[in-house]
């Protein structure tokens, strides 16, 4: 089984992160392949990020299916493009805020969410109402560390981390999941410190994606998640035309 883990900002060393946490958890005989977007900004951490990282993974996602990649996941804790990365894929794409709050709903009542920076709360906070979690999520806390910081060891990020992961479980969490795939390093020893559950969506997704392949199933093709209609894309956008891909036309 081929997993595609596709880290939709530029920076490889955050690859390499996730890499390890994917590769760490996946069964014997499933191949991991962490990839880095080839286009989009260095890390993502507002919407303008957010939305200039899309064709990035997009094209990971398009490529892995020509090459048949079984499922994906996307390792960025705003879920950008999942939506549309399932249009393109057959198999299962899955989003890591999406794998961390279905994760943490298991393990408790209530859960928590430990982010980078402070404006990206109400964005962790929207993704829990979209997958019907809202009432299960106790608050959402910002280390204030920014995303390629938490691999600098004077920005002090596992004591950040660890001190708003106290806080969320101080204020009734009974898991904590972190918000960013740039700590998925730091998950099992913070959850040892923490004495909660903590959740790092990269790892979850990987075996979440990992289990529905070994299920037998992939994304819903009949309705929205259908290819999408193609159709003439112009400009700097235009290798993302799919006439060729899906009949045959030329452009
Ligand atoms: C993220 C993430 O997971 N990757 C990235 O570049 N930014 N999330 C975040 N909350 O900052």
């Amino acid at each position: 089984m081929r997993i595609r883990v596709v880290n939709p900002n530029t920076t490889t060393t955050m690859t390499a992160g996730i890499a390890r946490a994917a590769t760490s958890v996946a069964a014997p005989g499933t191949v991991v392949e962490a990839v880095t977007a080839t286009m989009g900004p260095a890390s993502i951490e507002s919407h303008y990020d957010e939305a200039l990282a899309v064709p990035g993974l997009l094209e990971q996602v398009r490529d892995g299916d020509r090459d048949g990649v079984d499922a994906y996941v996307i390792a960025c804790f705003g879920d950008p493009g999942v939506d549309a990365a399932r249009e393109l894929a057959r198999g299962p794409v899955i989003g890591i805020a999406e794998a961390g709050y279905h994760a943490a709903a298991m393990l408790g009542r209530r859960f928590g969410v430990v982010t980078t920076l402070a404006r990206t709360v109400p964005r962790a906070r929207e993704l829990a109402d979209r997958y019907g979690y809202g009432a299960r999520l106790s608050e959402v806390r910002a280390c204030e560390v920014p995303v390629l910081a938490l691999e600098d060891p004077e920005s002090r990020a596992r004591e950040r981390v660890v001190e708003e992961c106290r806080a969320v479980v101080a204020g009734g969490a009974d898991a904590v999941v972190l918000g960013c795939a740039g700590m998925a390093d730091l998950c099992a020893d913070v959850s040892d410190t923490v004495g909660v559950p903590v959740v790092d969506g990269v790892s979850a997704a990987t075996v979440f994606t990992e289990s529905l392949v070994r299920l037998g199933l992939g994304t819903g093709k009949r309705g929205e998640y259908a290819p999408p209609p193609p159709k003439p894309v112009v400009g700097l956008l235009a290798s993302f035309d799919l006439r060729d891909a899906t009949d045959g036309a030329t452009a």
